[in-house]
């Protein structure tokens, strides 16, 4: 890799050593760069595979370093950092450059002018879905695909190679230091209360969000809620929503009865038969597409492909069973906006839907459940730390202590049809070491009673 002469001669700092301060680290070592890493925990996970690079870095841990900082002419930030920390944000000098791996992915790029089609996707919900859902599409269509940002694998680690599609996951810690993206396409796909604690305000957590909106060329967009749109939508912008769409965008189309995604009035694939249930992910679909397109991907080819994606664990999941009873796990639901999201997409008139909820809240207002809860679901079953608040939101409501008794009593009053929903709105740290294994808990009760 060429020499990047913006990081040469300079103080480098890189904060964190997590997954992406460890990415950072392979970079600058690959670079032939010296740097200092500082991590204000005692024991950071990547110290051991930090050794093992033979890099010219200095580590500081158990605290956040002021001399380090003082000294760094550029501050790599990982996104579990808060750079608005008085530590760093005081001690910092005026003209140090403050930016994130993923901004350092960027100018990296440039540099290297390396020009990939690159789709990149924010918003409080759904980012995971849509993201991996692309790049399922993207290997439909045999292109060189990679998948990277806030899903898991840090930017840096793809920067060696060249790719037909770069798909990425973009949190609101890694858009906060970002601004020399330049996407093909990119959307905010929704907004709700999340990382209030850091952010602060809704406005404030928005406005970082919407910074993705000045990285593309095509922005897509949400019809459906204006908090997610940007405040200047340039002319080749493309919109999704749940409503018929007009020429040249995306939306849903009832003919003979029969619900589609549809590009303008041309239907594409019947909701009944999308390989993910409930509203959301047919709006998720359409958002996919969209971005897609823009991306000048084939509309036919992705369509076909589209089909095939099976969809990720614990996100409005069915759960096999053979009782008759539709069980389904949406154990990532932890926050109100994505249990609001499952109720929406999985009620109907018809059959009961049975809700189990409840988890650590992390301080969130639970009322803004109340309406769903009244007007879709036919009994709450609650569990966890803060599942008391939300067993007053509802009358009758049944109090369990684990996943396995709501399990049980979910059994005992659900008919053939119905729909048993455990999407928490909350985290699952009070009770089980991640959403997965409080899904995966969820899973096992279902399975060993059929
Ligand atoms: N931390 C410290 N001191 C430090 C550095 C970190 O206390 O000096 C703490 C942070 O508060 C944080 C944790 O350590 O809770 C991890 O931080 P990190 O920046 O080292 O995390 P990484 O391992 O590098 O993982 C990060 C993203 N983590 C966060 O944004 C918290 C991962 O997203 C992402 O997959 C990865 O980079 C690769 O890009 C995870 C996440 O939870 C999945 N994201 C949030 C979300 O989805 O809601 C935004
Ligand atoms: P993220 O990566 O943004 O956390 P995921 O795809 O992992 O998103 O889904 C997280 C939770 O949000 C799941 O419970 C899922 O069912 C729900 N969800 C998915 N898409 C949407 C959407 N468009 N609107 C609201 N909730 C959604």
């Amino acid at each position: 890799m060429q020499t990047l002469t913006f990081l040469q001669d300079k103080q480098i700092l890189v904060l964190g050593l997590g997954a992406t301060g460890l990415s950072c680290a392979k970079f600058l070592a690959a670079q032939g760069l010296q740097f200092v890493i500082n991590d204000s925990r005692a024991r950071p996970p990547g110290v051991k595979r930090l050794a093992k690079l033979n890099s010219k870095s200095n580590l500081i841990i158990g605290h956040w370093d002021i001399q380090a900082i003082a000294n760094a002419d550029i501050i790599i930030a990982s996104p579990g950092v808060d750079i608005n920390l008085p530590v760093i944000a005081d001690n910092r000098k005026a003209q140090s450059k403050l930016i994130g791996d993923v901004e350092l992915f960027f100018l990296a790029r440039k540099y290297l002018a390396n020009d990939d089609t690159l789709i990149a996707v924010t918003g409080s919900n759904g980012k995971s879905t849509v993201v991996s859902l692309l790049a399922h599409i993207a290997k439909g269509l045999n292109f060189k695909t990679a998948l990277a940002g806030n899903i898991g694998l840090p930017v840096l680690d793809i920067i060696d190679s060249k790719y037909d599609a770069v798909v990425l996951e973009l949190s609101s810690f890694q858009l906060e230091t970002m601004q020399s993206m330049q996407a093909q396409a990119a959307t905010v796909l929704n907004i709700c209360d999340d990382h209030l604690d850091r952010h602060k305000t809704l406005e404030n957590y928005q406005t970082i969000k919407h910074k993705i909106y000045d990285q593309t060329h095509v922005q897509v967009i949400n019809r459906e809620q204006a908090s997610s749109q940007p405040s200047t939508v340039k002319d080749n912008a493309i919109s999704f929503g749940l409503d018929a769409p007009q020429q040249g965008h995306f939306g849903i189309v009832t003919n003979n009865g029969i619900r589609s995604l549809a590009f303008g009035e041309q239907a594409l694939i019947a909701c009944s038969n999308l390989p993910l249930v409930g509203r959301h992910n047919e709006l998720n679909c359409l958002a996919v597409l969209a971005l897609g397109y823009a991306a000048g991907w084939p509309l036919a080819d992705m369509c076909k492909a589209l089909l095939s994606f099976e969809g990720l664990e614990h996100r409005c999941k069915q759960v096999e069973s053979n009782d008759g009873v539709i069980w389904v796990n949406d154990s990532k639901a932890t926050n109100i906006g994505a249990t609001i999201a499952a109720i929406d997409g999985l009620a109907n008139d018809k059959q009961q839907l049975i809700l189990i909820a409840g988890g650590d809240g992390k301080g969130a207002d639970f009322n803004e459940l109340k309406p769903a809860l009244t007007a879709h679901v036919d009994k709450l079953i609650t569990l966890g730390k803060d599942g008391d608040q939300i067993a007053n939101l509802k009358p009758a409501s049944i109090r369990t202590d684990s996943i396995e008794s709501a399990v049980a009593q979910a059994r005992k009053l659900a008919n053939k049809g119905d729909v048993v929903l455990l999407s928490p709105a909350c985290a699952s740290i009070d009770m089980f070491e991640n959403y997965m294994q409080r899904g995966e808990v969820f899973i096992t009760a279902v399975r060993e009673a059929n």
